[in-house]
């Protein structure tokens, strides 16, 4: 029989949604056109792509998420009864500047959010605010080029001082930019799925383009994002000392296939090209490997001595991170693992464990495991978990006249991915302070645009075309996470 154990008080249940992928409503009151609106639908096999020849009603958008710019009163109520702590949602930046450059911002897009905040106080839910979840106005690609450009500094910091100044007593908790990584690991690899450069930062590499090309441009993308980053936090904590601003992280655990050496080299080398981003954003400055990176290379182009200053000045209050998986890295045939070659990393299988229906491989031991190494990298910086969960097919059945869906699969994978946390928090004594879980109510998937990948306790009726009633109905795992949060994690 395992253990059971008991969670803090204070400690923060909940769930997590982004803008893009839920709200709808992708031109209501002024909203601009963003990134993520103009991506292709996917489907489980094909990637989202970018669209070409952008026009707005015929080839975007893909989605109308499902509503919730009008349903976040009932949807809320929903989490509230489950005993929601906390809730993270983004705010689309196209609704307080449609085109990202604008002179003042959309009194209406500012407006929905004071109410959906305002409706999470009333319910005692704490809000956990992203700034920048894989969307911004698709005007600064077209205009600017995206974040390669410096101009998107001062645009971006323009956009959180405005929403930061606006909701300094309703939002205590904000996060910067979501999986903040992602794009290097893309930029090292396959430059047909562009889906995460283009998401983080609004690149878009043509096909064929080389890898001494895209480095220099995710770098100073990343460069950007990274000093934006940093000025928000020093006008956040002017704006209200008490502001707790974050970094968000992808942390999919990484082992080696073998006990070759090299693979274990191979693991570090992915490593430090996704751990750059963190050690900036907490540390206030570049890791060395990265630094003699860009200097081997003259991949550093614009920068300036303030930024440095500024990056040592606006480092991050705690770390946000998702967890979904487990990765396998291994030494290409022949070749040692280096940041200078691409080609000589590879991502492998691992047979030893289950995999979801899309294929991500079910680990809650490398939850623990990257809790653990997380307060290793950053000894005692508070850590909040939110993203966590599991996609999966749900049916809809109807018990005497109810629909009821059963998903004890999902329940599986949360009850032993919360196990591993509280292992980790109450055994290892790492200081998490939250978890929220991805998508507690069904939504439009990010990287397939697919709606019948679910991860919610609460099932949405419609499908990958946008067609159906739109009701909502209780999982299982509705009533089982409820549980678990009124026993402070100890039923699971
Ligand atoms: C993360 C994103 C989320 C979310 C999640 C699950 O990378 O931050 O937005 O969608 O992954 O991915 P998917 O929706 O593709 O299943």
């Amino acid at each position: 029989m395992a253990k059971s154990y008991q969670l803090p008080e204070n400690f923060l249940w909940g769930g997590a949604i982004a803008a893009h992928q839920a709200e709808g409503y992708w031109d209501a009151d002024g909203k601009g056109t963003s990134i993520a609106d103009i991506l292709t639908a996917g489907s489980a096999t094909e990637r989202r792509r970018i669209t070409d020849g952008v026009v707005a009603g015929e080839n975007y958008p893909n989605h109308h998420g499902i509503y919730f710019y009008k349903t976040y009163k009932e949807d809320l109520e929903l989490m509230a009864e489950m005993g929601f702590k906390a809730f993270r949602t983004s705010i689309a930046w196209t609704r307080i500047f449609p085109n990202g450059d604008d002179a003042e911002p959309n009194e209406a897009g500012l407006q929905f959010y004071d109410d959906l905040f305002d409706e999470m106080r009333r319910l005692h839910i704490e809000p956990v605010i992203t700034l920048n979840h894989f969307e911004m106005p698709y005007h600064l690609v077209t205009e600017y080029g995206g974040w390669t450009n410096r101009k998107l500094i001062d645009l971006f910091e323009n956009y959180a001082s405005t929403v930061m100044e606006r909701y300094k007593d309703k939002v205590t908790y904000w996060i910067v930019h979501n999986e903040i990584a992602n794009q290097a690991a893309m930029a090292m690899g396959d430059t047909t799925d562009q889906f995460l450069i283009w998401t983080n930062s609004g690149l878009k590499f043509p096909e064929g383009t080389t890898f001494a090309e895209r480095m220099p441009k995710m770098f100073q993308a990343g460069h950007n994002e990274l000093v934006a980053s940093a000025r928000v936090v020093i006008n956040g904590k002017k704006i209200n000392p008490n502001f707790q601003i974050g970094a968000m992280l992808n942390c999919d655990v990484m082992y080696p296939a073998s006990m070759k050496p090299a693979d274990q080299l191979a693991v570090q080398k992915a490593r430090q090209m996704r751990d750059w981003f963190s050690d900036v954003h907490i540390r206030g400055e570049y890791p060395a490997d990265i630094e003699a990176l860009l200097a081997r290379h003259n991949w550093r182009t614009d920068v300036s001595e303030q930024d440095f200053e500024e990056l040592k000045t606006g480092t991050v209050d705690y770390l946000s991170m998702s967890y979904y998986a487990s990765h396998v890295v291994k030494a290409a045939e022949g070749k040692t693992p280096s940041l200078d070659d691409p080609t000589s990393i590879e991502v492998t299988d691992n047979n030893t464990i289950k995999a979801s229906d899309w294929g991500w491989l079910i680990d809650p031991e490398g939850f623990r495991y990257t809790l653990n190494e997380l307060n290793d990298l950053y000894p005692h910086l508070p850590i909040m978990v939110v993203e966590n969960g599991f996609g999966a097919y749900d049916d809809v059945v109807e018990e005497d006249g109810v629909k009821k869906i059963h998903d004890p699969y999902r329940i599986a994978y949360l009850r032993e991915h919360i196990r591993a946390m509280e292992e980790a928090i109450i055994e290892d004594g790492i200081p998490v302070i939250g978890y929220l879980s991805w998508g507690p109510i069904d939504i439009v998937s990010a990287g397939t645009g697919e709606m019948k990948k679910r991860y919610g306790y609460i099932y949405v009726d419609l499908d990958d075309f946008g067609e159906g009633s739109g009701e909502r109905y209780k999982k299982d795992s509705f009533d089982w996470y409820q549980k678990v949060i009124q026993s402070q994690g100890q039923s699971l």
